[in-house]
């Protein structure tokens, strides 16, 4: 039995099985350095070193080329006595089938084991498969960023969104602005430690991301979420003085000036930098939470942040409420909670969806769930699954949507740990959602989920093992 996650559109199983030995070669179509890549990564995978010469050996094929309506992201896997064949249009594709591949590797086994025969057909539903990491509250090292990237795009996900400052902590290095680390990335949530990427650490993250098939999304919070920034520079501040660090938990009382040209300056050189760093098409621009911006500054504000990013040759994203402002052709809002996406949609920004009853898996599963908040209510892993994105918002159509995310806040998160116990297995009925056409069955996800739980279990993942799956299936 398949227990793939997320659910491949179509899944023809044949009869026999291909035996997957240190023997086995690694082909690719042609020379092509991104294939070869592919088919170093698979074979490190599979602990097959492919250096056989033998021509009887059984052989993985990897084939780059066009296959019509796979898309970017789609694949097609044949796995029959003779050989497997995995065939895509584009790069994407193809490391999308490796992880269908790697997920029908037995949890036991020795060097030589068998993969039943099988054709494997599949595209994804949303192009927008996010996760959100909040490195800011609590901050989280290259490794972990790594190790997390790893385990989202094994589910599929294509988007990993780094809210990389808040009012406790600014979290990447700034050259023009060097104050903005080294005064505002000292602290974090409950004092202790704290930390920043150097610009070298973050283009780190950001090749590795490339190598898994992630794209990167940076956020600078603004107008509000900015007192490390406001700490570290008095002139960001309408009073010309700089307040304390903050260690705690409330938000909404930080602004930065927005009637100031300082401010903007300020941004302008952010921005730039970040657009330099990134390679991907991105930059999110908070723009939640303005709870202490007056409402006419902050439409101005928004207003202005928009056209730096666009000066820079990046595509805005913020939280939906800027929406109440005015928004430039092709800016992004991400619904969270509220009603403001309407006014975001209403003028043509198309929504990531992010309601935070659904997706934010900082929130405890049950009230016994030592770790993560409630305000949101509680989110079991049903919940998470049971719910059909391209209908829940009443005011929107399907089309509207680019896609789904899931966001980590980390105000009570300390390790890794403490991570993948939120997010796992939540995050596996959000990349169901987010890629499988074909989903809201929950009595058959219960026991598909089941059934991969040793496949998480063999990746290290220490997930939260919910009494609504019945885990002894395993
Ligand atoms: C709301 S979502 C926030 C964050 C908190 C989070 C905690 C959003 C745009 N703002 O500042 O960390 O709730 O769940």
């Amino acid at each position: 039995m398949l227990s793939l996650i997320p659910k491949p559109a179509s899944i023809l199983l044949h009869e026999g099985e291909f035996i997957l030995s240190n023997s086995t070669i690694i082909q690719t179509n042609s020379v092509n350095e991104e294939l070869t890549l592919l088919a170093n990564y698979l074979g490190t995978q599979l602990q097959i070193t492919g250096s056989n010469s033998d021509q009887n050996a059984n052989k993985i094929r990897l084939e780059l080329d066009n296959y019509g309506n796979l898309g970017d992201e789609g694949y097609e896997l044949r796995i029959a006595v003779e050989e497997i064949r995995l065939c895509a249009n584009q790069p994407a594709g193809l490391f999308y089938g490796i992880q269908t591949l790697l997920q029908m590797i037995p949890a036991e086994h020795s060097a030589t084991f068998c993969l039943p025969a099988v054709s494997i057909r599949d595209t994804p539903r949303f192009v927008w498969r996010g996760a959100m990491l909040d490195v800011a509250r609590h901050f989280f090292g290259v490794e972990d960023v790594k190790r997390y990237i790893d385990l989202i795009a094994h589910y599929k996900l294509n988007r990993l969104h780094l809210h990389l400052t808040d009012d406790q902590g600014w979290r990447i290095e700034i050259k023009s602005w060097p104050d903005l680390t080294e005064i505002g990335g000292r602290t974090q949530v409950g004092g202790n430690g704290g930390g920043f990427y150097t610009q070298q650490q973050y283009k780190e993250i950001v090749e590795y991301a490339r190598s898994r098939y992630v794209t990167i999304i940076p956020e600078i919070d603004t107008p509000g979420h900015i007192n490390a920034a406001l700490a570290s520079y008095p002139e960001l501040n309408k009073s010309r003085k700089a307040p304390g660090l903050y260690e705690g938990t409330e938000v909404g009382f930080s602004t930065l000036s927005v009637d100031d040209e300082v401010t903007y300056q300020f941004l302008d050189d952010v921005v730039r930098e970040l657009a330099v760093m990134t390679p991907f098409p991105y930059i999110h621009i908070g723009g939640d939470e303005a709870k202490s911006t007056p409402m006419e500054g902050y439409q101005k504000f928004i207003k202005r942040i928009q056209e730096i990013v666009v000066s820079h040759g990046k595509t805005t994203v913020g939280w939906a409420e800027i929406g109440e402002a005015e928004l430039l052709p092709g800016t992004i809002a991400q619904h969270w909670a509220g009603a403001t996406y309407q006014d975001a949609n209403k003028q043509g920004a198309k929504i990531i969806l992010s309601p935070a009853n659904k997706t934010y898996f900082d929130m405890k599963y049950d009230p016994a769930t030592l770790i993560g908040l409630d305000w949101a209510g509680l989110i079991s892993v049903k919940d998470a699954y049971d719910w059909e994105p391209g209908s829940y918002m009443s005011q929107l159509e399907e089309s509207d949507i680019l896609g789904i995310e899931a966001p980590i806040w980390s105000e009570t998160l300390l390790t890794i740990k403490d991570l993948e116990y939120l997010a796992f297995p939540r995050m596996l009925c959000f990349a169901e959602l987010a890629w499988s056409s074909e989903s809201g069955n929950w009595e058959e996800f219960r026991q598909r989920l089941a059934a991969h739980g040793q496949h998480m279990e063999t990746m290290g993942i220490d997930f939260y093992r919910s009494p609504e799956v019945d885990w002894q299936l395993m």
